[in-house]
């Protein structure tokens, strides 16, 4: 069991394919968690271990594995690069107490850095930046260095550098300790030298620019290096660590991942100078106070970041211990609902396998398995303590699609497991829409859709297609149309009598009464799909009896959600009944009804129907180069550009688009951008349809009318 001090949290962040599971995997080997190195190519790394991850040589879930070095633990998640699985990263950055920030150096600064930086702010995670793949061909570390220095700040700061990069890639010069790593062909343990005179002074630059960004933040420290020119090893660690948790530093290390070329040296730095859960800032609870890590806390807590439900096991729950020590056998209460939770067994991971352990202590990362009602986002503590660990904001999600089990009878089979995903998954959301009698599925992008489905067919059997989710359009009028209808039957014994009179308007809010009616009563009605119904009485000498009002109203709510012109709801309408009959006998609730839908229905149909269509607000973040045909795309989708300009290093587009045009559009924008421009969207309005596709869809309707 390992003490507070003795923890380390990292996360592996970075934009695809930069070399996270490749780093994880050498530090793994380095610290002899493993003893044969596996590779992304050969699908047998520890973080890649699904059977999804190895057939697309690529991560989607975040893993959890760790590594003793030098007695302390180092608790390590990689996380897949993807924006499509950004729950995953979030939720690992919440737990972790360093973010590396993995960069490419053959490709520089990438998209999904900057994204994943701004993360690393929001969560104020410690960070390193870890320079990967110096050996490629095509790496530029200076390059890559005074983007990062550009885009992020003077906060980053080069710690190494390399002497040769590319293929003959074998060097590194350590500005903090003053020496250079030569390493050996296969890499692994370098042999330390002095650095070469011609060095000398971009290394000593470096080191002063080091030294005195950790004095900056204590006055102790400040003092010393004014008088004595430097500071003493252990002072550099206190004053580095503690620029490291305020953010004011950002260390940039060289490695090859995929060569073993500066992963000791990285995990030496994360050891002495990365903080531990103890150094970092408490940790903020709901309530708005925070939390210190303590390990003798009796008051223990602990938080879910990551559940995953495992053929033959079932769930599995991934949590960070915030406070106390957890104890395998320990009972604790969901904080949530207050529903005791029995945490029968503990261990730690190792990617795929776990192993038991009898305790965690504050700072840890575990697992435990079988919690009956505890969920990702939920605390676990004491009876009583009323620690409820500040909850993840889970982004909203960027696309849809309707599904449908392939077997008629598989439908409750889904939902039950389309459920189960969103309880793992939240930045999956499924929506069992009423009004489009479909079942929706939101999430991240595409990749993030079809890694869904491609799981409910694999784990559960259930087979599902995906079908273009249809439009929630609304029906309104645009002018005042006026209709009398009389619904009439004589069948055998009693009949059937009422007639209606009635006016109908746009409504808005505010609009002057009627002219030349007298308005008796009226009603604004809230309706369910949104918009609103006015219904205004105005009936004088009582042709109609006001007993018969609300059934009146009725007939006229049915058509409303009906949607006389394509099935859609329609909204924003005044009615105003003004005259009518009624019979003494045959008159009553029904005939009423029947006659107001009639009559409003066809009073529709003279009043000017238009169809009204959402409209998304669309964010595009790009880079310059794509930018143009990110545009001619959007015009081919009726799209209203608002906006344009730079924001940061990219540029943003904003634009109004209809939903109806926007099917899909999450692996349009990849392919046109190669994956480097990222979208937001949501509905902001309902706009006018077009008349030649209003046209269109009333056809529509009517075909599906005739065919039903
Ligand atoms: N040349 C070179 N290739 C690397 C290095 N690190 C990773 N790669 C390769 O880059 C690709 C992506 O690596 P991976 O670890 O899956 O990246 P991730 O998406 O960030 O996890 C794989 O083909 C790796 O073999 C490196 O240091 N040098
Ligand atoms: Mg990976």
């Amino acid at each position: 069991m390992h003490n507070t001090t003795e923890i380390r949290n990292v996360v592996f962040m970075g934009h695809s394919g930069s070399g996270k599971t490749s780093l994880a995997e050498t530090m793994l080997f380095e610290a002899g968690a493993i003893t044969r190195k596996g590779s992304v190519e050969e699908g047998n790394t520890v973080s890649d271990f699904s059977s999804l991850e190895k057939e697309r040589r690529n991560s989607i879930f975040s893993t959890l594995m760790h590594a003793v070095w030098r007695g302390n633990k180092i608790n390590m998640i990689d996380t897949p690069g993807y924006d499509d699985f950004v729950g995953e990263v979030i939720c690992s950055l919440k737990v972790a107490d360093t973010g590396l920030l993995v960069v490419n150096t053959a490709h520089g600064v990438e998209v999904g850095t900057e994204i994943l930086w701004e993360y690393t702010r929001t969560f104020h995670t410690p960070t390193v930046i870890v320079a990967n793949q110096c050996d490629h061909d095509n790496s530029n570390f200076q390059a890559t260095l005074d983007q990062a220095v550009e885009r992020f700040g003077n906060s980053v700061i080069a710690f190494q550098y390399p002497v040769k990069e590319g293929v003959g890639f074998n060097a590194i010069i350590d500005a903090l300790r003053m020496v250079m790593y030569v390493f050996p062909d296969g890499g692994g343990k370098p042999i330390k030298q002095e650095i070469p005179q011609n060095e000398m002074t971009k290394a000593m630059e470096l080191h002063n620019a080091i030294v005195e960004a950790a004095a900056e933040n204590d006055e102790g420290l400040m003092e010393r290096f004014f008088e004595n020119g430097t500071l003493t090893e252990e002072e550099l660690t206190k004053g580095l660590r503690l620029a490291m948790v305020h953010q004011q530093i950002t260390p940039v290390f060289c490695v090859s991942a995929t060569r073993n070329m500066g992963t000791g040296r990285l995990m030496g730095f994360i050891n002495d100078i990365c903080p531990s859960p103890a150094d970092v800032k408490p940790a903020p609870l709901e309530n708005g106070k925070t939390l210190v890590c303590n390990s003798s806390d009796p008051n223990t807590t602990i938080f879910i970041y990551k559940t995953m439900t495992e053929p033959q096991v079932g769930m599995v729950s991934y949590f960070k211990v915030y406070s106390g020590t957890v104890n395998s056998g320990d009972d604790l209460v969901n904080a949530d609902h207050q529903h005791h939770e029995r945490i029968s067994q503990l261990y730690v991971s190792e990617g795929k396998n776990r192993t038991a352990v009898n305790h965690l202590k504050a700072g840890d990362l575990g697992v435990t398995v079988k919690l009956k009602d505890s969920h990702t986002n939920d605390t676990l503590s004491v009876k009583g303590s009323g620690n409820v660990v500040k909850k993840i904001d889970f982004p909203e999600s960027k696309i849809r699609t309707a599904v449908r089990p392939m077997g008629k009878n598989d439908m409750e089979k889904l939902m039950k497991a389309l459920h189960q995903i969103q309880e793992e998954d939240p930045t999956i959301k499924i929506e069992q829409n009423a009004a489009l009698k479909q079942v929706l599925l939101h999430g991240q992008g595409q990749l993030h859709l079809d890694i869904t489905r491609y799981r409910i067919e694999k784990v559960n059997g259930i087979e599902m297609e995906f079908e273009k989710p249809r439009i929630m359009y609304s029906e309104t009028i645009t002018r005042s149309a006026e209709e009398a209808y009389r619904h009439k039957k004589q069948t055998g014994g009693a009949g059937q009598f009422a007639e209606v009179h009635m006016r109908i308007e746009p409504y808005y809010e505010g609009m002057p009464d009627p002219p030349g009616l007298t308005v008796r009563n009226r009603e604004i009605e809230e309706l369910d799909w949104g918009g609103k119904l006015a219904f205004y009485w105005c009936i004088v000498g009582g042709s109609i009896d006001s007993k018969y009002s609300s059934a009146i109203k009725k007939g006229i709510l049915h058509q409303m959600e009906a949607g006389p012109l394509t099935g859609s709801h329609s909204q924003n309408i005044r009615v105003s009944i003004y005259d009518g009959k009624m019979h003494s006998v045959d008159s009553n609730d029904m005939a009423f009804m029947l006659a107001s839908s009639s009559a409003f229905k066809n009073a529709f149909k003279q009043a000017g129907p238009q169809l009204l269509e959402p409209i998304y607000e669309l964010e595009v973040l790009c880079s310059d180069q794509v930018m143009g045909d990110i545009m001619s795309d959007l015009q081919t989708r009726r799209a209203i550009i608002t906006g344009m300009g730079a924001e940061g290093h990219y540029q943003k587009i904003t634009a109004k688009v209809p939903q109806a045009e926007m099917y899909q559009y999450s692996s349009t924008l990849r392919s046109l951008s190669q994956g480097k421009a990222k979208f937001t969207r949501r509905v902001v309005e309902f706009a006018p349809v077009p008349p030649e596709i209003q046209a269109r869809l009333i056809q529509e309707h009517i075909e599906e009318l005739a065919e039903a």
